[in-house]
Parts: structure tokens; sequence; C-alpha cells
């Protein structure tokens, strides 16, 4: 089923950064829709349960050389 997260992220200094998050995370299987948001430091994704996971979310961001925070 289709679940929406928001995941806080550090480490963003421009705009661009936030774009190359979107584009690394839309790369993932299941993942229907992303819009990262660099004045709010945020992540929202919107992704099928049974193709991905949060941890492999935060994977993405990691690899792409920013933080990905704990959810609150
Ligand atoms: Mo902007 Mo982000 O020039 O790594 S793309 S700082």
């Amino acid at each position: 089923s289709l679940r929406e997260v928001t995941i806080p992220i550090a480490g963003m200094t421009c705009a661009s950064c936030a774009a190359s998050i979107e584009r690394s995370i839309k790369k993932l299987q299941g993942v229907q829709n992303v819009s990262v948001n660099f004045a709010t430091e945020r992540a929202t994704v919107v992704y099928d349960t049974n193709q991905t996971r949060i941890s492999e979310i935060k994977q993405a961001i990691k690899k792409s050389g920013y933080q990905a925070l704990e959810i609150e």
C-alpha cells in the first residue's frame, strides 16, 4: 500500500542540493512521488510499502552526501 513519509535532512546548502536528492530518491523502486524542500529541510516521499522501505530512502539521501535525520 502507499505511504507518505516526511524525512528531515541536514546538509543542504542550496536549492540544487534538494533537486539532486529528489533525483536519487526517484530512482528507488516503488517511489510514486518525491518533493525535497530546501527551505524546510525535508523530503516528502510517497512510496509503495511492498517495494521499498524508509531505510532505503534514508540510504539514498546519505549516498547523495546528506544526512537523513530521525523522523519526528
Ligand atoms: Mo548548490 Mo548543493 O551549488 O551540494 S548543489 S550547494
